[in-house]
């Protein structure tokens, strides 16, 4: 009798619900006050022991930028890490080369129609640093795109450099400019000091939004 009582709820249950699943309207892909990126702190793939070029999932790679493991001689230790929510890993120029970059497309076309109507801000948030008092320099840069790939804006982080291997966070908030479709983030580093390129990158975090909305 009880059992018989239950599924008797649980069938009025359902058929309640069903109409109510039936007009809700799909979510759309790119969700509002999430981070987008990909692998966002080089957490994916291996990190090298030694500073060497390994893989990165997930950005493209130009040149010699690269994932390292946090601890090892010569780059930002453990605490530090511990200190930022930092993970085993964070990106590095790599070394030798004068420049590196690592890239990646945001498509978020899904939202048109509030891009169009400049409805939208986006939120660049990211974990930068150097090495001892070096001149090597990191710089995130988020490109707004249109359908074609033209830049119709874009916002700069600021350069970070000698921070003797201690992170510090840059936020950048900027409204989305009507006909953008994808954002590009930039992880860019140009070496000044020595032969490794030491601009140290972790986090990266963008997120997009209702403008007046706190994200
Ligand atoms: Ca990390
Ligand atoms: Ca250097």
């Amino acid at each position: 009798m009880n059992r018989l009582r239950h599924l008797l709820i649980v069938a009025l249950g359902l058929a309640l619900l069903a109409p109510a699943l039936a007009s809700a309207t799909p979510s759309p892909a790119v969700p509002f006050k999430k981070n987008l990126v990909v692998n966002p702190g080089a957490e994916d793939g291996e990190g090298s022991n030694n500073g060497s070029v390994v893989t990165i999932p997930g950005w493209r790679v130009i040149g010699n930028f690269t994932a390292v493991k946090y601890g090892i001689s010569g780059f930002p230790m453990i605490k530090e890490s511990t200190r930022i929510d930092g993970g085993d890993h964070f990106f590095a120029g790599g070394p030798e080369d004068h420049q590196s970059r690592a890239i990646q497309r945001i498509n978020i076309a899904d939202h048109t129609d509030l891009i169009d109507r400049s409805k939208l801000k986006m939120v660049l948030r990211v974990q930068q640093a150097g090495w001892l008092s070096g001149q090597d320099t990191g710089q995130v840069v988020v490109a707004f795109l249109d359908k074609d790939g033209k830049i119709l804006g874009e916002v700069r982080g600021r350069k970070v450099a000698g921070t003797d291997g201690k992170f510090v966070q840059i936020i950048r908030h900027r409204f989305i400019p009507p006909k953008t479709r994808s954002l590009r983030v930039l992880l860019h580093a140009v070496r000044g000091t020595g032969t490794y390129l030491d601009a140290y990158f972790d986090n990266v975090d963008v997120r997009i939004g209702r403008r007046g909305a706190a994200f």
